[in-house]
């Protein structure tokens, strides 16, 4: 995809406030501090976009990203920040679990999760979340952070996660980077595809 023009569009904390162009959306869920919204950039080759940190729990809201009137690329709340309150915690999971169970024209979830370490209990309860409310569909993940792995690592963590995460030939696990250019052609070949 040739992009001309990437913006945000809407911050949205409930459904009344999502996008109505009915375009095809494509949304990227994880722990927080995974790099959601450090992909985005990535893939968009915009610096600062969607807004980083390096301490989790920056991205608040569900943050909807208008590429060229297309798409939209969607960056989700992390989940697994320790400095929130149960009520948070609840209100968040609510607002994630809304947009992506009820959302026709999400195409695809992006599970981001960390190139560096074994998945962890939220990251298998997401997983077998997405495969409840898409059955009928392959389980798109993302390792992240690859630039952190020795060349040794790289192999022996993407089996744990696969393993952890007990995906299945159809599945897709993609490696991923923000310092060079690994997984991004996939990505957005990935994002094409389905456009297709
Ligand atoms: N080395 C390296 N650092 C990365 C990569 N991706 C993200 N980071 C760093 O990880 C930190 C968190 O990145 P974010 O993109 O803010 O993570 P997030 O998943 O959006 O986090 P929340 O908004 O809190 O849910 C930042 O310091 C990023 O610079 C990567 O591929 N390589
Ligand atoms: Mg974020």
């Amino acid at each position: 995809m040739n992009i001309h023009n990437a913006q945000i569009t809407v911050s949205a904390v409930k459904p009344t406030q999502y996008p109505k162009t009915g375009v095809p959306e494509f949304a990227f869920v994880g722990r927080s501090n995974v790099g959601k919204s450090s992909l985005i950039n990535k893939i968009l080759n915009r610096k600062s976009l969607a807004r980083v940190s390096a301490s989790p729990g920056k991205t608040i809201t569900i943050n909807f990203y208008d590429i060229d009137e297309t798409i939209f690329l969607v960056d989700l709340p992390g989940y697994g920040y320790a400095k929130r309150s149960q009520d948070e915690v609840r209100s968040w999971g609510d607002m994630i679990e809304s947009y992506l169970s009820a959302r026709p024209q999400l195409k695809q979830i992006f599970l981001l999760v960390d190139s560096r370490h074994a998945p962890t209990k939220d990251d298998i309860m997401m997983l077998e979340w997405i495969r409840t409310v898409r059955p009928d569909e392959p389980v798109v993940v993302i390792a992240t952070k690859l630039d952190k792995l020795k060349t040794s690592e790289i192999e022996p963590n993407l089996n744990l996660i696969y393993e952890k995460l007990e995906l299945n030939e159809d599945d897709i696990l993609v490696p991923f980077s923000t310092k060079d250019d690994e997984g991004k052609a996939t990505v957005w070949d990935m994002i094409n595809m389905l456009l297709a």
